[in-house]
C-alpha cells in the first residue's frame, strides 16, 4: 500500500459546559463546530519500503546530495556506479538490476527506451520540473520523444585534456597540433606522449564516435568499412596507451597521464586538485578543432525498479535548482535546468570549456548513438583495439 508522508492533524478538543449549582442544569448545548485544522501540505508519495538505488557514473554526484536527501525523506540510498553505457546496458538487459534510478547518456538511452526498459516518467509527481530548460528538454526529445522517459541529470562532453608542462616537455620543441585530437590519434605526437602517458576512457560508445569522427567519417556510422578504417587508426597508436580507465582524475592529477581523452568536468576537476595541492602543472581539458563529442546524461527508472515513487521523489529533489546548481559549481558539469543558472559562480558560467562558447558549441559532435545493429562491430572494433590486435 502506499502511504503518504502527512504530518499529523491537531486532534479537536471538547468544551465542557459549565453552570451555577443553584441553576438547573441546561440540557448541554450542541458543542460549536471545531473550525477544522488547516490541511497539511501532502507531502510527496513514498514507497513503504524505504530504500532506493541508484546507479550512475564514478565521481558524477556533489558531496552532500546523498546525505541531504536521506536526512530529509528518511529513504536509505545504495549508490553504485558503472564505467560506461555498455556496463549498463549490460545490467539492464540482464533484467532484476535491482535500480530505481539509473543515469544513461540520452543517446545511448534511445535503444532502451525502444526496447522497453525503462518505465514512464510520471511528471505530475515532479513539481519542479518546470525548472527544465525547455530547449534543452527539446533535444533530448530528438531521442525521447515527449520527453517520456529521462530527466537531465548534467552534460558535458568527451575531449582531449592535456598536463601542459609535461606535454611541452615530451613534444620536445615540437609545436602543438592544431587538431588537439592529433595528440592522442597521430602516431607522431603519440609516440612522444607515451614517456609521460596517455590515458583513455574505457568507454566504447565514446572512443568509437571520436574516432570515426577523427578519421572522416560519421560519429555513429552505421557502415563497417568505416570501423575498419577507424580500428586501422586505433590500432598505429594502442602502443602509446598506457591507461583505460572511466575514473582518471586521481591520475591526471597524480601525473600518471600527461594526455587523456577524458571528459571535460573530470579534467577541470583535476585541475582544481593539483592546484589545491600547490602542484606547477596546469591541466588543460583542451576544445579540439576537430570538436569535442557532446553527451548529455539523464536518469531513467528502469521498468522493474522496485522503488518508483522514492525514485521520483529524489528526481524531484535533484531538479530544486540549488542542488542542480551545485553540479555545476562543484564537479564542473552544467544541467539543463534553467532556475540553476543564477545560483552558478561566476567564474563556473565563465570558464569556456564548462560553459563553451558558440564556436566551440557548433563544432561539437552531437549526441547520437549507435544503433543495435552495429553493436556487434563496436564492441568487436574497440575490443580488438584493446587488446592490441
Ligand atoms: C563524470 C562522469 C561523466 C559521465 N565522472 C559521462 N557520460
Amino acid at each position: 500500500m502506499k502511504k503518504q508522508v502527512l504530518v499529523l492533524a491537531m486532534s479537536a478538543i471538547l468544551l465542557a459546559a459549565c453552570g451555577k449549582k443553584e441553576e438547573p442544569v441546561a440540557a448541554p448545548a450542541a458543542p460549536a463546530p471545531v473550525a477544522a485544522a488547516p490541511a497539511a501540505p501532502a507531502g510527496p508519495v513514498l514507497d513503504d519500503e524505504k530504500v532506493l538505488n541508484v546507479y550512475n557514473w564514478p565521481d558524477y554526484i556533489t558531496e552532500s546530495l546523498i546525505a541531504d536527501f536521506e536526512k530529509e525523506y528518511g529513504v536509505k540510498v545504495n549508490y553504485d556506479t558503472f564505467e560506461n553505457n555498455e556496463a549498463l546496458h549490460a545490467k539492464l538487459v540482464a533484467g532484476n538490476s535491482g535500480y530505481d534510478i539509473v543515469i544513461p547518456t540520452a543517446g545511448f538511452a534511445k535503444k532502451q527506451i525502444d526496447g522497453g526498459l525503462y518505465q514512464p516518467i510520471d511528471k505530475s509527481k515532479l513539481k519542479n520540473y518546470g525548472n527544465l530548460d525547455t530547449d534543452f528538454m527539446a533535444k533530448i526529445a530528438g531521442v525521447d520523444p515527449d520527453n517520456k522517459f529521462l530527466v537531465p541529470w548534467a552534460w558535458g562532453f568527451t575531449t582531449v585534456g592535456i598536463n601542459k608542462q609535461k606535454v611541452e616537455k615530451a613534444l620536445g620543441g615540437m609545436p602543438m597540433p592544431e587538431n588537439a585530437w592529433d595528440l592522442v590519434f597521430k602516431p607522431e605526437y603519440s609516440s612522444k606522449l607515451k614517456s609521460c602517458g596517455i590515458a583513455y576512457l574505457d568507454s566504447p560508445s565514446e572512443i568509437l564516435p571520436v574516432a570515426l569522427h577523427y578519421v572522416g567519417k560519421p560519429a555513429y556510422s552505421e557502415n563497417p568499412e568505416d570501423f575498419k578504417l577507424a580500428g586501422e587508426m586505433l590500432k598505429k597508436v594502442r602502443k602509446d596507451v598506457r591507461l583505460f580507465s572511466s575514473t582518471m582524475i586521481d591520475d591526471i592529477a597524480g601525473g600518471k597521464a600527461c594526455a587523456f581523452i577524458g571528459w571535460s568536468g573530470d579534467i577541470n576537476i583535476a585541475a582544481g586538485r593539483v592546484k589545491e595541492t600547490g602542484g606547477k602543472d596546469e591541466i588543460v581539458p583542451l576544445l579540439p578543432t576537430g570538436g569535442g563529442l557532446v553527451f548529455i546524461d539523464t536518469m531513467a527508472i528502469p521498468k522493474d525498479a522496485k522503488h518508483v515513487n522514492n525514485a521520483h521523489v529524489f528526481m524531484d529533489f535533484y531538479l530544486r535548482a540549488a542542488n542542480a546548481a551545485a553540479m555545476a559549481n562543484e564537479l564542473n558539469y552544467p544541467t539543463g535546468n534553467k532556475a540553476a543558472l543564477a545560483d552558478i559562480k561566476d567564474e563556473v558560467k565563465g570558464n569556456k570549456t564548462i560553459f563553451l562558447g558558440p564556436e566551440d558549441t557548433a563544432r561539437l559532435i552531437p549526441t547520437g548513438g549507435f544503433s543495435n545493429d552495429v553493436s556487434g562491430v563496436v564492441n568487436e572494433t574497440y575490443n580488438a583495439f584493446k587488446r592490441g590486435k
